[in-house]
């Protein structure tokens, strides 16, 4: 009786193993879409060439060389603005179905504003855009990635409302002049990042620190403009153009310390993902928000919520603005509730505390652990919140000091890559594209060139930024031509890799 368990344990567990690989196979769907991304002031250079005005990062960089680990800046970057046309052979060669650049707002627009144009500037992605579309490779084109005219900043920035107008001005003339070729847009990258660490803190440029007020004000613009630049491209461009729009959001994935926490779960989720999709899908901030930082700010003496309210007119022009769910995904946090609220003690907005598990692998950025079951969970959290939307994945990479040998990089793909499919195959997600963050080693913002998240080596040091290839590039060749994960070479030096500052 006792082997015929042992039997039937063992014979179920084979199954379930098979009948879990059958489902997910490791093949990619038909018609499922794999790309690379970049951004514009990570790669470009040519900062000052032409009649370029100043945006935030050059100013940024210039004048807080201290602030970045290395001291570097994008000036040069990886000469892309001059080697475009290699960039796009590249992307041609490995085998990529779409390539996701950004456009530099004061390349376009030298003066910030709609009234001139620069006409090298737009020339500059008129080449691009043709160059990807005669090698048969989809433009995914971000209007904004962070690199705003330093005019605009002197006048606040994303913290004062005239933004919105503005942005919208810059959009359209992109529209104009890029939309017969690009027909799918995201208007603005990450807000959740560069809303925190630019206007409460100094990771990114401008650097202000307006804690507790600047983040939700600049989320709060960043909204507005989104939503205005949708309705834009609603009344003058789609019926002729015929291309989706929407953002893209920085999306942690969050598991609780306890397991039977969930609530913090949910909260961490409504504060990242929430905090601006609530409003995209039901046209409001999500309510556990709304009611946690009242009741915070109200502990902290503030007469009123220090997260804005939109009207109801603003709430409708908001409400439905993503074609597509854009997500960029890294890593997981875990998450459990602040002690100090015990005592009466209101420390955190969201109530939440989100920490690492260090026992996780870890990579070249101080922020990122690999933990690839939580790219999963945040995927079936998105399809359970907003209806299953279309979902693309707009990044996703390895971050380390630049080995050409990266079978950590590898196996990072591998890994995330085979829970985006269980969530896809298995559990019905509705993932329709993957883009693989970077094409290149770039300047990857604070941090300098010191770490590297490119498929492709980049030759900082060299004035002829000489790219090579990486092991992870060739195996995203097969992958690609096989439309399937494939092995992880394996790589024996892994494991006595020497311990990173922050894992001793
Ligand atoms: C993306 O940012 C950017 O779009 C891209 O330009 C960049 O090169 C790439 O990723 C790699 O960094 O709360 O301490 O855990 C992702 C940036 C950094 C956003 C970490 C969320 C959380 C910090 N992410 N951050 S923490």
């Amino acid at each position: 009786m006792k082997h015929y368990f042992i039997a039937v344990t063992i014979f179920c567990a084979i199954i379930t193993r098979i009948s879990c690989c059958d489902v997910v196979k490791l093949t990619f769907p038909s018609g499922f879409r794999i790309g690379t991304a970049s951004a514009s002031y990570q790669v470009e250079g040519a900062w000052n060439v032409s009649d370029k005005g100043e945006n935030v990062w050059d100013h940024w960089t210039h004048n807080h060389p201290e602030l970045i680990t290395d001291g570097r800046n994008g000036d040069v970057a990886c000469n892309s603005y001059y080697k475009y046309k290699e960039d796009v052979a590249l992307i041609k060669n490995i085998g990529f179905d779409y390539y996701r650049f950004s456009i530099s707002w004061s390349r376009v627009l030298p003066t910030g504003f709609a009234n001139v144009i620069s006409e090298d500037g737009l020339q500059y992605y008129k080449n691009l855009t043709a160059e990807l579309v005669a090698n048969g490779i989809e433009p995914v084109v971000t209007i904004y990635h962070w690199d705003h005219p330093q005019v605009i900043e002197n006048m606040g920035g994303w913290t004062n409302e005239l933004i919105v107008d503005w942005f919208v001005a810059y959009a359209r003339i992109l529209f104009e002049a890029l939309g017969d070729s690009v027909k799918r847009w995201i208007t603005i990258n990450e807000p959740d990042t560069f809303c925190e660490a630019g206007y409460e803190g100094t990771t990114k440029a401008p650097g202000k620190v307006i804690s507790g007020i600047g983040k939700y004000l600049c989320g709060h613009n960043v909204l507005k403009a989104h939503a205005k630049t949708y309705r834009m491209y609603d009344e003058e461009f789609r019926e002729s153009q015929q291309g989706e729009v929407s953002i893209v959001l920085a999306l942690a994935s969050y598991v609780a310390t306890n397991s039977s926490d969930t609530e913090s779960v949910e909260t961490a989720f409504q504060f990242n993902c929430g905090w601006m999709a609530h409003p995209l899908y039901f046209g409001d901030y999500p309510e556990v928000m709304k009611t946690r930082v009242a009741l915070v700010s109200e502990y902290q003496g503030y007469p009123r919520s220090r997260l804005p309210e939109f009207s109801d007119e603003w709430i409708a022009i908001i409400n439905g603005t993503n074609d597509y769910f854009g997500v960029n995904h890294y890593s997981t946090n875990l998450v459990y509730p602040d002690p100090a609220e015990e005592l009466g003690v209101y420390r955190i907005d969201s109530g939440v505390i989100r920490t690492i598990d260090f026992s996780w692998p870890a990579t070249a950025s101080n922020w990122f652990y690999v933990y690839p079951p939580g790219f999963g969970v945040l995927l079936r959290w998105i399809r359970d919140e907003y209806n299953n939307p279309p979902v693309w994945i707009t990044e996703n990479g390895y971050s380390d000091s630049g080995q050409l040998d990266d079978y950590e990089r590898i196996s990072y793909y591998y890994d995330y890559i085979k829970e985006m499919l269980i969530a896809l195959k298995r559990d019905g997600c509705n993932v329709e594209a993957y883009t693989v963050w970077s094409i290149l080693d770039n300047f990857e913002w604070h941090a300098g060139y010191t770490e590297r998240f490119g498929i492709t080596h980049v030759e900082f040091d060299d004035a002829d930024t000489n790219r090579t290839a990486k092991l992870s590039q060739n195996w995203w060749m097969k992958v690609l031509s096989k439309r399937k994960l494939q092995s992880v070479p394996t790589n024996t030096a892994a494991a006595a890799r020497t311990l990173l500052p922050w894992q001793k």
